[in-house]
């Protein structure tokens, strides 16, 4: 987390010289069920100690909003009546996020926002979310007498992704930015929304990711065509059992796939094939985790890997070439982990083999690609919250 002294230092310097209050919320790691939570799988993240801290003060005007992201350096000021709102990216976020807000009742007027973030951009972990919900988490305390409940904020940062940023995303970020625990994982069955907290301290292994430094971007990218494919898949399986009813992969088994293989051609029948493998993965994955069986998790991580990159084709050569690194150095697990189309791999590796499997990742990741993986430890964190 950032220190909050220096964003309470940029929020005086930059507005009127009061203070206001204080929120934060985390980015995520997924230990395994990647692209099921728009298919109304299941998925198993947890929020890391890594996030959006963000002064916020109500200004006392109707409609103007005035902030300041600390780390670009960059201030953009727009009217929340003005439709079209801020072109600036960042700037988007916090519009979205306002109207999402207002959309549910919470009376948002003119603020001062100042934040700064150390999720590493780009990596997959989730930069986006944690800024949906930390300044969700800031309007519901500031306007809405803190009255909107955890799950409306997470649909609204979704429909803020949705509506405002252009990636037609799932829930699982946001998700894991509201709801996240200190030390625990959550599995979340992504139709239903029930989800448990899973305590996760794995004795004898480390759950490490590796940067590969590739900057994955979501809007505007594959992610919405990944979507439209599994899409395609259910409406074709629909059109077949008209006896039934089908809303997303979820509700379809192996031969209904099989059964429409040809019609929907085969780049649609590889994402739904990948997506009826993860759903069950993450259910192994939960068993095994019961059971105290590591190696099994293990192995499901690797074929996730295997199906993203090779049946829903959301990896990258260095995405790859690091997972091999970890198999060649023995590693428990080993994945893409987040959206893909590059960021980070997530592996679980036992503590005598941790060192050489850095050191090895680093040394022939620099050989190869003339730069290093950012090595960056896992520490399962609290979900959003005031600091003060
Ligand atoms: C991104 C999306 F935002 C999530 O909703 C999810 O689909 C993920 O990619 C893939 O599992 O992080």
């Amino acid at each position: 987390m950032i220190a909050i002294e220096e964003v309470r230092k940029r929020f005086i310097k930059h507005f009127d010289g009061k203070t206001g209050s204080i929120y934060f919320s985390p980015g995520r790691i997924n230990l395994i069920g990647e692209h099921t939570d728009y298919n109304g799988g299941f998925v198993f993240p947890g929020a890391v100690d890594k996030g959006v801290t963000a002064e916020m003060r109500v200004n006392g005007t109707e409609d103007m909003v005035m902030c300041y992201a600390i780390d670009l350096k960059d201030r953009v000021d727009f009217h929340l009546n003005d439709e079209k709102g801020p072109r600036t990216s960042w700037a988007r976020y916090i519009f979205g996020i306002a109207k999402e807000m207002q959309k549910l009742g919470v009376p948002v007027k003119g603020f001062n926002i100042a934040f700064s973030g150390d999720v590493p951009l780009g990596a997959g972990m989730s930069s986006s979310a944690a800024m949906e919900s930390c300044f969700a988490c800031g309007l519901n305390d500031l306007f809405g007498d803190n009255k909107i409940s955890k799950w409306d904020m997470v649909l609204a940062g979704q429909a803020t992704e949705h509506n405002y940023c252009g990636v037609n995303c799932g829930i699982m970020d946001q998700f894991a930015s509201v709801f996240g625990e200190e030390g625990k994982l959550m599995r979340l069955d992504c139709y239903s929304r029930e989800f448990e907290y899973f305590p996760f301290k794995p004795e004898g292994y480390k759950l490490v990711l590796l940067n590969s430094c590739v900057k994955h971007e979501l809007a505007g990218s594959p992610y919405n065509d990944r979507r439209n494919s599994c899409e395609r898949v259910v409406k074709a399986v629909a059109a077949r059992h008209p006896e039934a009813i089908f809303e997303t992969l979820r509700d379809c088994t192996w031969e209904q796939l099989e059964e429409v293989r040809s019609e929907v051609g085969e780049e649609d029948y590889k994402r739904a094939h990948f997506v009826l493998g993860e759903k069950d993965r993450v259910l192994a994955v939960c068993e095994a985790l019961n059971a105290g069986d590591y190696e099994t998790v293990g192995k499901k991580m690797y074929e996730t890997h295997e199906g993203l990159s090779k049946e829903y084709e959301v990896s990258c050569e260095e995405l790859d070439f690091l997972n091999d690194i970890a198999k060649e150095c023995g590693v428990t697990g080993s994945r893409i982990m987040g959206g893909g189309f590059g960021g980070c791999t997530i592996n679980l590796v036992k503590e005598e083999l941790y060192e050489n499997f850095i050191e090895t990742a680093r040394r022939k990741y620099a050989e190869k690609y003339n730069k290093l993986p950012k090595v960056i430890d896992v520490i399962i964190g609290q979900g959003s919250h005031k600091i003060c």
